[in-house]
């Protein structure tokens, strides 16, 4: 199971998958690390169909998770998640995290997509330690692909050795 897991290092921009998961704020309009990434190389025709989204459905709340075309990404879609602000622990920061993991991997799954790259959720502006982080990220999507067969393969993509290093211990861990 494991063999469907990989770590990228890289900028998630540019990978191949058929969908990319942005680490957005509920507004959903864009903003900095790996969303103002996410936005740049989409171009404009991703902020249209994100505010599309936002006008139908609102704000999407931490840990839930709404999908969009991918507009000049290699990538076919994208799933925009607002991952928890962290607040210390006690705010139900985890939780919100493996909702937002599991979330990704639903609506992967609904849309038929095989490939999924997921970033760091969390772990730069908002703030949610780096490891604890990485634990949750890797639990939750092991756990989901032990139960289903989509998606097929999923990405962990880290932008520095540091993060990349914390991930492969952990899988290598998970066995
Ligand atoms: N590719 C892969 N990972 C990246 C890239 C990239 N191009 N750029 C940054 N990262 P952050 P958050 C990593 O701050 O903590 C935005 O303004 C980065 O090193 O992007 O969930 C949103 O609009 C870090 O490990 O997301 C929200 O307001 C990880 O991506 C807020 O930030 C996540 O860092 C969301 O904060």
């Amino acid at each position: 199971m494991l063999s469907r897991i990989e770590v990228f290092q890289g900028d998630i921009t540019t990978l191949h998958v058929d969908v990319l998961v942005n680490a957005a704020n509920p507004s959903l309009m864009g903003g900095g690390g790996v969303d103002g990434a996410i936005h740049r190389a989409a171009g404009p025709a991703l902020l249209e169909a994100c505010k599309l989204v936002r006008q139908q459905q609102g704000e999407c709340a931490p840990g839930q998770a709404v999908i969009t075309l991918a507009g000049d990404l290699p990538a076919k879609a994208v799933i925009h998640t607002v991952g928890p602000v962290w607040q210390g622990g006690d705010h139900h920061e985890a939780r919100i995290l493996e909702d937002a993991y599991r979330n990704c991997l639903n609506l992967a799954a609904a849309n038929g997509y095989k490939t999924l790259a997921f970033p760091a959720i969390s772990t730069g502006v908002y703030g949610f330690p780096r490891v604890a982080a990485a634990e949750i990220a890797v639990n939750t999507v092991s756990d989901y692909l032990t139960r289903k067969s989509l998606p097929e393969r999923v990405y962990f993509v880290c932008y520095d050795e540091e993060n990349t290093r914390l991930y492969q211990r952990l899988l290598t861990q998970r066995g």
